[in-house]
């Protein structure tokens, strides 16, 4: 039985190191990473100051972009929470703010959007609109074409019934863009 216990442990202990190893926000400590928000997270939206306070971990603004493929971005549940549904092709291309995160901030972000239950943090091509990081310590700069791969929170476990919903390009959650308001709770 021990003998199995320990065989187990083994092969769960290497897994996760495979899994580390593979995984670009814990390859190196102290790494940041490029993260496109489009929803809530955005400046001037109620969830924003988790990006800038500090108080999470370490965000830094670089600049605003858009996607190059078109998503379904749409305002759903009952709180009325904007999701970016991982249907690339359909939909409309989605404006948002680019920001390079740290390890510690990455990951409570990773808790605060229910990562991977309900949003699924994937990395896309974000067309740069405006870019004012010029630190190369801290950011990843776009390419020549003003392209960065971000990481975004999207979902594939969305209720199918979601894609009748209208698409955005943008989001609002005070209802300025006549999307249902964002219902703001307490995080725990
Ligand atoms: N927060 C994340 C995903 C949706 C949301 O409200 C964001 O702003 O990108």
């Amino acid at each position: 039985m021990l003998i199995v216990q320990n065989v187990l442990s083994t092969i769960k202990c290497f897994s996760t190191h495979c899994w580390q190893k593979s995984d670009p926000t814990v390859k190196k400590f102290g790494k940041m990473t490029s993260v496109f928000v489009y929803g809530t997270l955005k400046q001037g939206q109620p969830n924003h100051h988790y990006m800038i306070s500090g108080i999470k971990g370490k965000g830094k603004s670089c600049g605003s972009g858009v996607t190059v493929e078109k998503y379904p971005l749409v305002v759903a549940g009952k709180f009325n929470i904007p999701f970016l549904l991982n249907e690339p092709g359909s939909g409309q291309l989605v404006t948002g703010d680019i920001y390079t995160v740290d390890s510690q901030l990455l990951q409570f972000l990773d808790e605060f959007e229910g990562c991977p239950e309900m949003y699924q943090r994937k990395q896309v091509k974000i067309r740069t609109v405006e870019w004012k990081a010029t630190d190369k310590r801290l950011y990843v700069q776009p390419d020549a074409d003003g392209m960065i791969l971000c990481f975004v929170y999207c979902t594939s476990t969305y209720d199918r019934e979601w894609l009748k919903l209208p698409f955005y390009s943008t989001y609002d959650a005070f209802g300025k863009l006549g999307q249902p308001k964002y219902v703001i709770r307490d995080y725990r």
